[in-house]
């Protein structure tokens, strides 16, 4: 626990500190430095972005009108190389480092409390579900944003094919774990797996995603490949990446951040300029790719979908 004391800048708040300025930097040379050595040895001659996706296919697919912005959609290029996804590395050049992970074979289990306790192999599961379109705005706790054309599939949907039995409260997310691939994963103060949790009824909200596509393609590594969540009106360190276990269950999971510092992470997350972050104003964010901050909206402008999640839950920490 000291030591995580004192890697606090390691925390996502470094981009809202001072100490983030040239933190940023000696972790972007660090990057480039790691960046090379992968060059050289057989892994990086992988191309970044072109590898073959068996998925690939299926993109681009329809957009569902439904989701609109009230923005521009951030560049892909601008989105692919800033990235949070600690298994990589904690700045947000983990771009290169990520394309070590092997995503096929990939299987997703589902189990716990349901009545279809399954291994699921990734296409497989892309035949099985609807697969469409999002135009999302995504808000990290760190205060900066984008607005993203995700492709995937309801989260209902996956909700549906475990067959959740009448004692499942929540759902328990885990990311792969494989430290010889990721090499954040070494670093054993960090609680890995990375966890995160939601409750059924969240789960089966509208807006709750299964995002394996973006930009009208396969989700390139650094995203989270091949399957992440997306719940845009939460900060998004909820929407966890590289997902290979969903479990159901009755007990509400702690998350990777939450046990880490759970006075500064908690369960709910929810969006809320008004509510700030222990060490910095939540009231408004930067947006990625340009010089614009904006006001930041009420559960992300998500509020008329998900508030009515929350209308009975006044004792909880929403906003953290
Ligand atoms: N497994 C895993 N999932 C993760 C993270 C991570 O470090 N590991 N970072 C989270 C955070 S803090 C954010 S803001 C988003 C970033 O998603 P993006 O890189 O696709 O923009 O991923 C989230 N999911
Ligand atoms: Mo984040």
């Amino acid at each position: 626990m000291n030591i995580l004391k004192k890697r606090s800048w390691e925390l996502p708040g470094r981009d809202a500190t001072p100490e983030h300025v040239f933190l940023n930097r000696r972790q972007i040379l660090a990057g480039m430095i790691g960046g090379g050595v992968l060059a050289g040895s057989g892994l990086g001659v992988r191309p970044a972005f072109a590898e073959e996706d068996p998925s690939a296919g299926l993109y681009p697919v329809s957009r569902n009108p439904a989701f609109k912005l009230d923005r521009e959609l951030t560049a892909e290029d601008i989105a692919s190389k800033y990235n949070n996804f600690y298994e990589f590395g904690s700045h947000k050049q983990i771009w290169p480092a990520a394309q070590k992970l092997q995503i096929r074979p990939w299987t997703v289990t589902l189990d716990g409390l349901v009545d279809n306790p399954q291994i699921v192999d990734i296409d497989t599961l892309l035949s099985k579900m609807p697969l469409e379109e999002r135009l999302y705005r995504h808000r990290c706790v760190e205060a900066w944003s984008m607005a993203v054309p995700w492709s995937g599939f309801p989260l209902a949907e996956l909700v549906k094919l475990a067959g959740p039995q009448s004692g499942a409260k929540y759902l328990r997310f885990e990311t792969f774990l494989e430290p010889s691939v990721a090499n954040g994963q070494k670093q054993s103060w960090y609680p890995w797996p990375y966890v995160e949790g939601l409750t059924l009824d969240e789960a089966t909200n509208e807006l709750a995603f299964m995002a394996t596509g973006v930009y009208g393609k396969p989700l390139a590594k650094q995203f989270g490949a091949p399957i992440r969540l997306v719940t845009p009106w939460k900060y998004g360190f909820k929407c966890i990446k590289s997902v290979v276990r969903v479990s159901f269950t009755d007990q509400r999971p702690v998350s990777f951040w939450e046990e880490i510092q759970p006075k500064e992470y908690g369960f709910w997350a929810n969006v809320n300029p008004e509510v700030p972050h222990r060490r910095w104003s939540q009231a408004s964010e930067k947006i990625l790719g340009t010089d614009e901050r904006r006001d930041t909206l009420l559960y992300n402008g998500y509020q008329e979908q998900v508030a009515g999640l929350y209308k009975d839950l006044g004792g909880e920490n929403l906003f953290m």
